[in-house]
C-alpha cells in the first residue's frame, strides 16, 4: 500500500498565477507613481517657500541699504539693484495695490514681462503652490523705460484678474497694455505709451524722468487717495502726474 506523496514545497511564484501576477505588476506601478507625485509635490511647495523667503530677504537687505543710503543716492543705488537682479513684477492673488514702481530695461516676455497682471489657476485662498487669481488689484502710477514689454493682463493661467483698476502707467519705449485675457470688470482707462521724446522724458542718470514740457504734467484721472507721493518720496500735491515721477516745477 503505498501512502500519498507529499509534494515538495512549490516556490511562491509558482502559487502565485499569471493574473494575479500581471495585476500585482501593475499596482506596483501605480504604487510607485502615486508615491513619486506626493513626493514632488511636498518638494514644490518647499521650493515655493523658499523662494517667496528668498525674496523677502531680498526686499528687506534693499530697504536697510535704501535706509542708510543720503536720500539723493536711494534711487540710483535701487536702480542698480534691479538691474542686476532683472526685477520685473508679477502679480496674483487678491486686493493688492502697486504704484509708484519704476520698471526699467528687462528683456524678458512672458512670465518676465516688465508688468504681468497674471491669469491664475486657482481662486482666492486656493492652494499655496498655485496661481491664485488677481482680483481688485489697483495698478496706477508705474513708469516703464525700455522694457521689451509693457503692462500684460493674464496671460499665463485660466481665469482673468477680476475687477482689476489699470490707470495713470506711463510706457516708454515698453510695449503697450496689452490683455490677453480680458478682465472681468474694473477700468483699463488713462495710460500713457508713447517714446521717451514723445512723452517728454529726460535721463536723469538713475532714472528717466518727467521735463517741464512733458504732457503727462497734471494729467492723472481718479482721486487714489493712497498715493501721497512719488517714487522718491517727493509730495504730489494737487493735481497727480501720470507715472511714478511727479515733475518738481
Ligand atoms: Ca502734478
Amino acid at each position: 500500500m503505498s501512502g500519498r506523496r507529499r509534494h515538495p514545497a512549490r516556490p511562491w511564484t509558482a502559487r502565485w498565477t499569471l493574473t494575479w501576477r500581471i495585476l500585482a505588476v501593475n499596482i506596483l506601478t501605480v504604487l510607485i507613481l502615486a508615491l513619486g507625485v506626493i513626493y514632488l509635490d511636498a518638494f514644490r511647495n518647499k521650493l515655493s517657500k523658499e523662494r517667496i523667503h528668498r525674496t523677502e530677504r531680498e526686499a528687506q537687505i534693499s530697504a536697510i541699504m535704501a535706509r542708510m543710503l543720503p536720500a539723493r543716492d536711494r534711487a540710483r543705488a535701487l536702480a542698480e539693484v534691479g538691474k542686476s537682479t532683472g526685477s520685473r513684477i508679477r502679480l496674483y492673488g487678491a486686493d493688492n495695490r502697486v504704484f509708484n514702481n519704476y520698471v526699467a530695461g528687462t528683456t524678458g516676455t512672458g512670465y518676465d514681462s516688465a508688468l504681468s497682471i497674471d491669469g491664475g489657476d486657482a481662486g482666492p485662498g486656493g492652494e499655496l503652490n498655485k496661481h491664485h487669481r488677481v482680483d481688485n488689484a489697483v495698478v496706477v502710477f508705474n513708469t516703464l523705460v525700455d522694457n521689451a514689454t509693457g503692462i500684460v493682463i493674464g496671460e499665463n493661467y485660466p481665469e482673468p484678474p477680476v475687477n482689476l483698476v489699470v490707470e495713470n502707467n506711463l510706457l516708454a519705449d515698453s510695449g503697450d497694455v496689452r490683455e490677453v485675457k480680458a478682465p472681468s470688470g474694473g477700468s483699463l482707462a488713462n495710460n500713457t505709451v508713447g517714446t521717451k521724446s514723445a512723452l517728454g522724458l529726460t535721463d536723469t542718470g538713475p532714472a528717466w524722468k518727467l521735463t517741464a514740457g512733458s504732457p503727462e504734467i497734471d494729467k492723472a484721472v481718479g482721486r487714489y487717495d493712497f498715493v501721497t507721493t512719488d517714487f522718491e518720496g517727493r509730495p504730489r500735491d494737487g493735481a497727480k502726474d501720470v507715472g511714478a515721477d511727479e515733475h518738481e516745477s
